[in-house]
């Protein structure tokens, strides 16, 4: 391995006990991120969304290519737009599109096509993945392992968003190219979620979900402790 343009790692360190705490607490304040679909209209500033689509960009990355563009959104003239073309693409889908196995699996939560919270939120987040790179001269450069970064950047975004107490919702209206239009994309760039962010409206509510325990999403291989 070759390291001569490295520099020294600065790591955070704590002491075990530290760190049993900090991954306890840090479990119980992740475990009460839930999705909303019922927003307030109370605004957010914009250095917020900054700092969230920094956190999000510090994400790691193939070949550190950071792969994203993050649209954000907060011109209601361009959120009505967005609205009307994802409820045309969302009224075909639960009008036919969509299976009955997924209709079915879909009916706990209490979707259908009107997607008011386009609208109503204060941010809304576009999340862009690039096929590949164009440089300054238009030349094509790769990108590797696209959707694992951008899956990852997204997963930072709703934990920054959530760390700051606010609310998000990773919405896939499908197919979702219409955005690359209205926000004028490159070809390079492809739609991967519409994240709606803001406060929670006063009365919202939640489907009543539970998450599955670690033994059931978890397996271990340890090494045998020796006596
Ligand atoms: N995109 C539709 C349907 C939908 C699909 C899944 I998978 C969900 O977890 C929730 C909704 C919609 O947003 O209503």
């Amino acid at each position: 391995m070759t390291t001569q343009n490295f520099i020294p790692f600065d790591p955070v360190e704590f002491d075990e006990a530290e760190m049993l705490e900090r991954s306890r607490s840090f479990y119980k304040f992740m475990d009460r991120r839930r999705s909303l679909r019922m927003f307030s209209d109370k605004p957010v500033p914009k250095e917020l969304i900054e700092n969230f689509i920094r956190t999000a960009s510090s994400a790691p990355s193939g070949a550190h290519k950071q792969p994203w563009t993050f649209c954000a959104v907060s011109d209601p003239a361009i959120q009505s737009k967005i609205r009307e073309a994802a409820e045309a693409e969302e009224y075909e889908s639960y009008n036919g599109r969509m299976s009955d196995e997924w209709l079915e699996d879909l009916k706990q939560f209490g979707t259908d096509w009107h997607k008011p919270f386009l609208e109503i939120a204060p941010w809304l987040i576009i999340v862009f993945k690039k096929a590949y790179e164009i440089d300054e001269k238009g030349e094509r450069h790769k990108c590797y392992y696209v959707n694992e970064s951008v899956g990852l950047a997204a997963g930072f975004l709703l934990t920054a968003i959530h760390n700051a107490g606010l609310v998000s919702l990773t919405h896939t209206p499908s197919p979702m190219n219409f955005l690359q239009k209205i926000l004028n994309r490159p070809e390079n760039e492809r739609p991967f979620l519409l994240i709606p962010v803001g406060y929670p409206a006063e009365d919202a509510v939640v489907p009543d979900l539970q998450r599955k325990p670690l033994e059931q999403v978890a397996v271990f291989y340890e090494k045998e402790k020796s006596k």
